[in-house]
């Protein structure tokens, strides 16, 4: 009789549930003030890493929002720059005035890397290759070099490039780097063993570079317009309708939705755009002159982005609504259903979660079950 009573609830949940609440919190605590938090992975550990590039130090955070800041083994005045994961369960960071490459285990214990790179090369963005080793712009060299987990270096030239125009890096869908070349106007698209073909993209000048949910590859400009699609062929296409003017799109990530998001230093805001090119700005919760820069898909499934002119981490959970509310990834009318329901009707603490968890639970009372649904699910639960 129960099961039937709430059996004829969930599809108005399911109804109720469809709608999107985009919710951003920052971090601040933790973090050294004026660190300039810059780029962001996430970590084979659980956790997000970033890169400080003014405070000397890659940070930690957790996706509790705890952070944990690492400097020893950073030479003075290293400013470490790109950040990502390696296929070694490391995170491997360019140092873009210090000139080398480090590695950070998930325990914090650095190791900086500088043999076989060209002196003054300012290493800017790092990418995990499809060869199963580390691939970086040397900026000012017009160079990409690529380190094995062993750090063993080799250098490849661009022969288009001119010093400070290699921005970002990304392993491609088709199994190659594809290389950002601002100022040169072109996407490189370069084979593991150094074959380089350029692609002019007219007056853009490629910024940050991912590869899309979609087999093309996506890259932001800085400027107008502010994203770019590339096919593997080499066709580009650029957007900016809905993006607001003065965006200044930065990092790029896939997100847990499929869509594109996007750091908007310039407006303070995240953009979403689907492969299809319609976009969605979301600003509040970000406080101004924050500058979101860096952003990348958490272990969490939310998005994380740095904040550097504010010392701050976001997160945005984009607000993906599942019913599986006590998270034991299966949706049960008398577990998620009876829980839900007893909430509709006021009740609290205990008084939902008895006899109604199910097995496997992962929220477990009533403080991370209305923790939940008010920040996905769009609901106002009160403590
Ligand atoms: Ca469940």
């Amino acid at each position: 009789m129960r099961a039937r009573a709430v059996s004829w609830l969930l599809p108005w949940l399911l109804l109720a549930g469809g709608s999107q609440a985009i919710q951003i919190t920052e971090f601040s605590s933790g973090i050294t003030p004026g660190a300039g938090p810059y780029a962001i992975a996430s970590g084979p550990d659980g956790n997000l890493w970033f890169t400080e590039r003014y405070g000397n130090r890659i940070g930690r955070i957790a996706p509790s929002g705890a952070v944990t800041e690492f400097g020893a083994g950073i030479s003075p005045g290293s400013a470490p720059y790109g950040i990502t994961a390696g296929p070694d369960g490391n995170l491997w960071f360019t140092e873009a005035a210090g000139h080398r490459i480090g590695r950070v285990t998930p325990a914090g214990a650095v190791t900086e890397f500088s043999v076989g790179i060209t002196p003054g090369a300012q290493p800017l963005h790092i990418a995990s290759g499809p060869d199963g080793n580390l691939w970086f712009t040397e900026s000012l060299a017009g160079k990409v070099g690529r380190i094995t987990t062993a750090g063993v270096v080799t250098e490849f030239s661009i022969p288009a490039a001119t010093p400070g125009t290699l921005n970002g890096i990304t392993t491609g869908p088709d199994g190659n780097l594809w290389i950002a070349a601002g100022a040169d106007h072109l996407i490189v698209r370069m084979t593991p063993v150094g074959a380089m073909t350029g692609f002019d993209t007219g007056a853009a000048t490629p910024l940050h570079i991912r590869a899309g949910p979609d087999g093309n590859v996506w890259f932001t400009t800085g400027g107008d317009p502010p994203i770019g699609r590339i096919t593997t062929a080499g066709t580009i296409t650029m957007f900016g309708a809905g993006i607001a003017a003065g965006a200044s799109a930065q990092g790029i990530a896939v997100g847990p939705d499929g869509n594109l998001w996007f750091a908007e230093s310039g407006v303070d805001r995240v953009g979403r755009m689907t492969i299809a090119g319609i976009v969605a700005e979301f600003g509040s919760g970000i406080t101004a002159g924050g500058e979101p820069t860096g952003i990348a898909l958490g272990p969490d499934g939310n998005l994380w982005f740095t904040e550097p002119a504010g010392d701050r981490i976001g997160r945005l959970v984009t607000g993906s609504c599942s019913l599986d509310v006590d998270g034991n990834s299966a949706i049960d009318a008398l577990t998620d259903g009876l829980m839900i329901l007893r909430a509709m009707f006021g009740l609290t603490g205990a008084a939902v979660t008895n006899n109604a968890l199910g097995d496997g639970a992962t929220r477990i009372d009533w403080a991370s079950l209305r923790a939940y649904m008010n920040g996905n699910c769009a609901s106002f639960f009160m403590p």
